[in-house]
Parts: C-alpha cells; structure tokens; sequence
C-alpha cells in the first residue's frame, strides 16, 4: 500500500488513515492507497464497518492543486477522472464507511466523506466546496452528492460562493450525523460499532431532498442573476449552477459526466490558471528569502495608533477585531471624539448588516483605548503611526515615539508615500522603524504593504509578516522607494486614464472599459472615492522631481483648483447625489474639452481596447521596473498586492500574470507603439524587453530567481 496511506484495525473496525502533509491533499498515491484499502476491507470476513480519518491536523483538504498546473500543462495523463469511480467503490463497500473530519474537508475532501456512508466530525471542523475560487468546480461528483445530502439551494450556495460551513451548520444541514467531543477516532470507532452490520445508505441513491422542476427553477435563475453581479466576468459560478442543476435533472451517472464536462472546460480556462496562481501566490509572498522562517518573533500583545482619522481609526479596528488591545490618540479631544463617533458608526453599520453581532462590537470597542497623550504609549508592543501625509509632522511625531516607547517595540509608519528611512531618521533606533501601508477602508482591504527601510531589523519584518495574517491581511514586503508598489503604478495608471479622456474619450467610457475588464471600480471613479486633493497635494509637494517638458495631466488639478475633490465635496469626476451615486457630469465633459483645446491636445475616437491596453500595460510596465530594481521581491508580489490592494479582477491573476497570459513579446511591442505615439512616458521597462526577446514570462523571471 501507498505509504500515503495506512490499514489497520480496531478489532473488527477497519481504520484507513491518509497520511500526506501539511493537509492531506489528493495526491498522487492517495486515491491508490484509498482503493487498496478498501479492497482489503471488502475481502476481510473480519471486519465489519471501515472508519476513514485524516492524520496530522485535518481531513483533507482537496485535490493536489499542484497537480492541476501539470494536467493542463500535459505534463501529466492523471485527470480527476479515476477518483469518481473510486468513489462509487467506496459506496458500494460491502461494510459501512465512516468518514471522520476534523479540520478541513475541503473539495475533493468532502467529495470523498459524502462518498461514505456515514459522516462524523469534530465540532471545530468546517466543510466546502471551494473549487470556484480556483475558477474551477467541483470534479468528484460534489456539484450531484451535496444537493442529495444538504439540499439543492444549500448545495448551490456552496457551490458557488465557495466558501465554508462549519460542523454545526453540517449537522443540521444533514451533511454530517454526528459531532464528536473529545477524541475523534474514539467516537467514529464507537459509531462504526452501531451501525455495523445495519443498511448503509449510499449518498448517490438519494432522492428525498432534489426539490420539485418549479421550485429549482426559480433556485437556479436567481443564481445564475446573483453570481452575474456578485462574480462579474467569472465562468466557474454560472458552470457550478449548471452542473447543480444537472443534478436535478438527469441520473446520478449522466449528472456526473455533465460535471466533469464542466469542470474541465473550467480547468483549462485562462481563469483557473489565473486564481491558481493567486493561491499560490497568496502563501508565496510570506517566503522573505533573507528573513528565515526561524527569525524570532517580537510578541504583540497591545498596539497604539497616532492619529483617530479615516486611517488610523481603521487600523485601529483591525487590531481590535484581531482581540489586541489599541491605544488610540489623538491632538485634542474633538479630533478623538469624531474618530471614536466614526469607529462606533462603522461597527453599528457591520452589525446592522448581520456581519458582527451586537456583542463582538461591545467586546472590540472595549478593546479601543482613546488617549490625549504619548505618555500612555510606554507599554505598547507596537504604534502605528497614521497622521496627515506630510514628512515634517511624521518626522515630530516618531521623535516622540522614540522618547516614549520601550526598547523593542515596532515603530511603524502607515505612510503611503514618504521615505521611510527619512523617517526612520527622526528615531535613535532606526532598527525598529517599519512601514505598514494599510489600504482604505483599512478594516475591509486585505492588503498591507510592508515597506522594508535600510535599517529595518529582520525581527521587526518577521513580526510585521506575521501579524499580517493575524490581522487578517495579506502581507507583501516592498522596497522604499517613492510610492512603494501599488501606488508608484498606480500613478501613470490614473495619469494614462487622465490622458485618455484629455484625448477625446470619456470620464464613463474610461470608468466603463475599465470595469469591462473585470476592475472593482474605474480609475476615475477611484479617484473621487479616495479624494482628488490627495494626490493634488502629493503633487505639488513632489513637483519639483518633475522632468520639464514631460507630458502631465491636467484636468485633474484644474478640477481641485474649482474645490471639486470627488465624493467628499459631491463633485469631482462625477457629480454625486446624496446617497454618494455617481452621475456623470457633462460641465466635466465640456470642461476636459476646453483645457485639451487650450492645450492643443488633438482630439479623436478612442476604442475600448486601447483604453484597456494602455491603462493595463502602463502597470505592467512600471511593475516590470520595480521588479528589475529590486522594491518587489517576485513578479507575484506585485500581482498579490494589485489583487488585494486595487480591486485587480483575481480571474486576471494580476497585472504581470495578465501580461504572462497575453504573451511579453505582444505586450512590448504594444507599448513600443505606445512610445512612438506619446513618447518617453512609454520607454519600456528593460526587463520586459529582455524577457520579451528571450520568449520568457515573468512566472519564469521569478521562478529562475528561485521564489
Ligand atoms: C479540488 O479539490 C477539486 C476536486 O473537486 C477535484 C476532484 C479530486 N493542494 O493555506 P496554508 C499547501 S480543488 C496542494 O498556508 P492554513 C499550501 O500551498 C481543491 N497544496 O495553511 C501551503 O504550502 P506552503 C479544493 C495545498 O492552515 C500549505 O499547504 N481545496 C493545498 O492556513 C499550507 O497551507 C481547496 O481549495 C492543496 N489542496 O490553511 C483548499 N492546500 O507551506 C485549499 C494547501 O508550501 N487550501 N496546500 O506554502 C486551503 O484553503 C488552506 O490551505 C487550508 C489550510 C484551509 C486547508
């Protein structure tokens, strides 16, 4: 038998325990072992149930999500085919097959326990089908057993949105018949004596819960509406719906044959390959090559945040919301007062909508602590500062952290912009300086951009990595340069959209190419939700790095200058009404048409497609640049933090792994065109053009670089 996989018995209780760290995926050797030990099982007069159990820390997890890079790739024949017919083995054994879950049993795991004839599982375990954030389905039979066992409107829900049911809800949902407190081989050898010898019910042959054609009908249509809004662009919800609804409609056997049509269409689809690589990615970025796994952590236990505004009472509840305790400060009691008001009406607003209960908002709002005064600050483990976006006042304000905070505590900059190591300057223990870049809204956004200064110790960036995930962030170490990552190519994105609606497009024609592609939000509408007079400011304060004669947008700091700095103040690229809806503004229209004319900017038609392109490729490439200087550690990093940070369309895999997808010789060229057009703004990043020459992708850049 595999050694993935072991036999043994209890008596007359068979017990088969799969054994292929670090979460017992489905790989190769896995399924063998399974068949052989049921095998086993069906020949031995002796035994009279099987328990099926998860060694180490969970029940499995999934397929081998590795495997699925190599089947596309054709570097493999192995499909997920033979699993299916493995199943229908495993409830067709002439004894009962308990399946015990603790952890995960995640996809292909919970293909495999419903293919058992019975479920029993610890009371922390969860449940899924999360195929779809993989841009796949399920493809053992999931999409036809779930709705047998669960239902077919909880089936869908599952199927679809992907995400987890916890052993409580599996209970009463029917999908698991038991919990077990305590040991939990114990209880499924205890419950395999009970139903030993007894009728096993076999999932595949359950009618009782596939509703009626009318009721389904109406099930699948709204699914099929909701995931269009909810999963915009994306074929694997609406190829889930299908392969639910095939359920309902055709036998067992016909059923999963429609499913695994489906889910190999969804596997071989740019999409899959995309949300794979952002799996990979999101646990990729954690690996800092000169940071060791083993690099001490500096515990935090409480933390202070220097500023109550939008940010810094943000991030203040991110701590909360992770159960550490947070100073808050503010200069004066009004600024903290309106800081505190806006936590409490965020919170309000989360439990209103059912996402908190009335009781984690009492708990987290105990664990905020307002404050007047630094001196406060000597026992916290770590501060954030988050005060207005200028170096003078950072400068004054990490001077006082350093006089009051103990040796060893993080001192960390929430700067979105500024030289950290200038403000690491202000400190006699530069060592202990970090940036933490939150994004905003700062307890929604789920990345953090951690800036590494000159002097940053790798303790402080071990602790900082960490504590990302414990506060529910993706965290990406950046370089210090102006902007860090996102927001350095963030700029020529928002300058190149600017430049186009200059050219004769349209504040919507460009908001819509680019929501077309799949982005959360335009880059204008972007623009207006964070507010205008930001980069403004940003820019005049940098104006003077500005090389003379370069091309520079205008309309944006013309529209500041008549006060319209976006949604705050109801206008800026749109006019907003008093629910925030945007309205487009043809005084804007005429007004971008006037200064072009002034400007001699000629106008004309632009496609849809060249809005796409330059907006996209002007990313790809300023990313292509930090990545050959050094500020990102991997071409993935970049793709991480556009995902999480930016509202990137994670089917797209990023923007450098889009670039990937459409292949770097069509790209470079595209923006030598570019450069010919408009000039050195488009200079192409060397390194595309060596690996555009070389025929490469910037995947292979990182893998030759050994991330
Ligand atoms: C599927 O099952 C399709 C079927 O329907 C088809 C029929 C058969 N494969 O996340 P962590 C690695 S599709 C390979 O940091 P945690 C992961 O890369 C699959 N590797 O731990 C990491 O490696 P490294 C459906 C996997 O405790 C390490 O394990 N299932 C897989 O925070 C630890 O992972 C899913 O989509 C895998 N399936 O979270 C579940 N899973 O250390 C995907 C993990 O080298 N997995 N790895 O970076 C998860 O959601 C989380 O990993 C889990 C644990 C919740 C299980």
């Amino acid at each position: 038998m595999s050694d993935l996989v072991q036999l043994s018995k209890d008596n007359d209780i068979a017990i088969i325990t799969i054994n292929n760290p670090p979460v017992n995926a489905l790989s190769p050797g896995v399924p063998e072992g399974i068949s052989e030990a049921i095998e086993q099982i069906n020949q031995d007069a002796g035994v009279k149930a099987a328990v099926l159990i998860g060694g180490g820390k969970t029940f499995v997890a999934g397929a081998d999500i590795k495997e699925f890079g190599k089947m596309t790739s054709g570097k493999t024949e192995r499909g997920t085919s033979a699993f299916l017919p493995l199943l229908v083995r495993i409830e067709d054994c002439s004894r009962p097959v308990v399946m015990a879950i603790h952890g995960t049993a995640f996809g292909g795991g919970l293909e495999l326990a419903m293919a058992g004839h019975y479920r029993v599982a610890s009371p922390d375990a969860q449940v899924g089908q999360p195929e779809v954030k993989l841009g796949i389905i399920p493809g053992a039979a999931g999409t036809q057993r779930l709705p047998r066992l669960a239902g077919v409107a909880k089936a869908l829900e599952m199927c679809v949105d992907g995400n987890p049911v916890k052993a409580k809800d599996a209970l009463a949902l029917g999908i698991v018949d038991r919990l077990i407190e305590g040991d939990l081989l114990k209880g499924a050898l205890a419950f395999a004596r009970e139903v030993a010898g007894k009728p096993a019910p076999k999932t595949r042959e359950r009618k009782e819960k596939l509703g009626t054609p009318a009721e389904n009908a109406a099930l699948f249509a709204a699914a099929r509406e909701n995931a269009k809004k909810k999963q915009r662009g994306m074929i694997a919800p609406q190829a889930a719906i299908d392969a639910v609804e095939a359920a309902t409609k055709m036998s067992f056997e016909d059923g999963s044959q429609e499913e695994q049509k489906l889910f190999v269409k969804c596997l071989f689809s740019d999409q899959s390959k995309a949300m794979i690589h952002v799996f990979f990615g999101e646990r990729e970025v954690a690996k800092v090559p000169d940071v060791p796994k083993e690099t001490p952590l500096i515990p935090v236990k409480s933390a202070a945040v220097v500023g109550a505004g939008t940010m810094g009472g943000g991030i203040a509840m991110v701590f909360a919301n992770a159960g550490i305790p947070v100073l808050l400060k503010e200069a004066d009691q009004a600024a903290l007062d309106r800081g505190l008001a806006t936590i409490q009406k965020n919170y309000a607003n989360s439990v209103k909508r059912g996402r908190f209960t009335q009781q984690f908002m009492d708990e987290r709002l105990k664990l905020i602590k307002p404050t007047l005064s630094y001196d406060d600050f000597a026992n916290a483990d770590m501060v954030i500062e988050a005060v207005f976006e200028g170096m003078a006042l950072k400068k004054e304000v990490f001077g006082e952290l350093d006089r009051v905070c103990k040796p060893g505590a993080i001192l960390a900059s929430n700067t979105s912009t500024l030289n950290i190591d200038e403000i690491a300057s202000a400190t006699k223990r530069p060592q202990a300086v970090i940036g933490t870049h939150f994004f905003s809204p700062a307890n929604v956004m789920r990345l953090l951009e951690i800036v590494r200064g000159k002097a940053s110790s790798k303790e402080v960036i071990a602790t900082c990595m960490a504590l990302s995930k414990k506060l529910g962030k993706v965290g990406v170490l950046v370089g210090n340069c102006r902007g860090f990552v996102g927001n350095r190519m963030f700029g020529p994105y928002r300058r190149e959209a600017q430049f186009l609606v200059e050219e004769g497009s349209t504040v919507e024609a460009v908001d819509g190419a680019l929501y077309n592609y799949g982005m959360a939000m335009g880059p204008m509408a972007t623009g207006d939700l964070a507010g205008l007079d930001v980069g403004w400011r940003i820019r005049k304060e940098y104006r003077h790095l500005e090389k003379p004669g370069v091309r520079q947008p205008l309309a944006e700091d013309k529209l500041c200058e008549m006060g319209r700095y976006g949604q705050k103040t109801s206008a800026g690229w749109y006019k907003y009404d008093a629910e925030r809806k945007a309205i487009v503004d043809p005084e804007v229209t005429a007004l971008v048409r006037k200064w072009a004319a002034e400007a001699g900017i000629p106008q004309r038609q632009i496609s849809e497609q060249e809005i796409v392109d330059r907006c996209i490729y002007i990313l790809v490439n300023e990313g292509a640049k930090i990545l050959e200087e050094g500020f990102a550690l991997r071409a993935v990093d970049i793709d991480i933090i556009y995902l999480t940070g930016y509202g990137f369309p994670n089917y797209r895999g990023g923007p450098m792994w889009y670039a990937d997808t459409m292949g770097l010789k069509k790209v470079y060229e595209r923006i030598c065109e570019f450069q010919k057009q408009h000039g050195e703004l488009w200079e192409p990043a060397p390194l595309l053009k060596k690996l555009a020459e070389q025929g490469k992708t910037f995947a292979e850049f990182d893998k030759e670089k050994g991330a």
